[in-house]
């Protein structure tokens, strides 16, 4: 069945064997199983921690979090009384409708409108959609944010906010490389200082490595990305989203996450595409679009 609807969650499958699960909290992908040209056999390509929460009680360890409207701490006045990351990953999105159920794919729409409990926090009128493809070896996220705003004051009601894919890529150890990142200007979080935390410094790496704790925002970033490791590799492909993140938190700081499974750090790289650096602004009836696509580019179950 290509498209299967849950009580809490839409799995896809495709006819040649690839599957991707959606978590109706937060949108979360929480799966995505994909073989590749030089092994058709699917592997597990998200990484969700063993410890991570599936009940709708916080944001998942892990997947895929969308992160909206605001990425990190807020910085912006419409953004003061959210949570880190913004909210559309910890509220409940609704099945909208297959979007396409072929040979050449298979695709869903989810959205999420404001609730009561959203506007006590975000007073900005808005709807999110949020379309999900997967083909044999390839899954695309696109997030859709409409401002839905229908005031006719001076100046408009422009809606501003954040958007990224908090993606977390399974991998069999942190013997994983991102490219092409070299001579990109990025800002480096895990600095002790707000002050050095906000200087921006360049890559000199070729490859990027998460070998130590990594919290590494890259601004106007190349927006396709190569991930490598020993026996696989996936391409991210970004658009509208300028930025990039890369984190690990390796043990330190892992350890001290909840809700990370023991080890958990070893085995993914966080790489996340967004507009994190400034906002989008969107004006009254018109709609925003970002999007990554996420291609197995070689790697199988040989990579385990
Ligand atoms: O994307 C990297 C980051 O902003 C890190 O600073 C770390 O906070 C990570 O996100 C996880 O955030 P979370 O709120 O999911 O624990």
């Amino acid at each position: 069945m290509p498209v299967e609807q849950k009580q809490d969650r839409v799995i896809l499958t495709h006819p040649k064997g690839s599957s991707v699960e959606i978590l109706l909290y937060g949108g979360t992908v929480i799966s995505w199983k994909s073989g590749s040209k030089t092994d058709p056999q699917p592997v597990e390509r998200i990484f969700v921690s063993s410890k991570a929460f599936l009940d709708g009680s916080k944001a998942v360890r892990g997947g895929i979090p969308v992160v909206f409207p605001c990425f990190g701490a807020p910085t912006h006045p419409d953004h003061s009384k959210l949570a880190q990351h913004g909210f559309a990953r910890s509220e409940v999105w609704t099945f909208d409708h297959v979007v396409m159920d072929n040979e050449a794919g298979v695709s869903v729409r989810l959205v999420l409108e404001p609730t009561d409990k959203i506007r006590e926090k975000f007073s900005k009128p808005f709807l999110l959609a949020y379309v999900v493809t997967l083909a044999e070896h390839q899954l695309s996220t696109d997030l859709h944010v409409t401002n839905t705003s229908t005031s006719s004051v001076f100046p408009p009601d422009s809606l501003e906010f954040q958007a990224l894919f908090h993606t977390y890529f399974s991998v069999p150890s942190n013997d994983v490389l991102v490219y092409p990142l070299q001579g990109n200007k990025y800002y480096d979080k895990t600095e002790a200082s707000e002050e050095l935390r906000n200087q921006a410094k360049e890559e000199t790496r070729s490859g990027v490595d998460v070998r130590k704790f990594t919290d590494s925002v890259y601004e106007d970033a190349p927006g396709k990305y190569e991930l490598v490791w020993p026996n696989g590799s996936i391409e991210v492909r970004a658009h509208n989203l300028k930025d990039v993140v890369v984190w690990n938190p390796q043990k330190d700081a892992g350890s001290r996450l909840a809700d990370m499974e023991d080890g958990g750090w070893e085995r993914f790289i966080c790489v996340e595409p967004g507009y994190v650096r400034g906002f989008v602004k969107v004006e009254p009836g018109h709609t925003w679009i970002g999007q990554q696509v996420l291609t197995v580019t070689s790697g199988g179950k040989s990579q385990l």
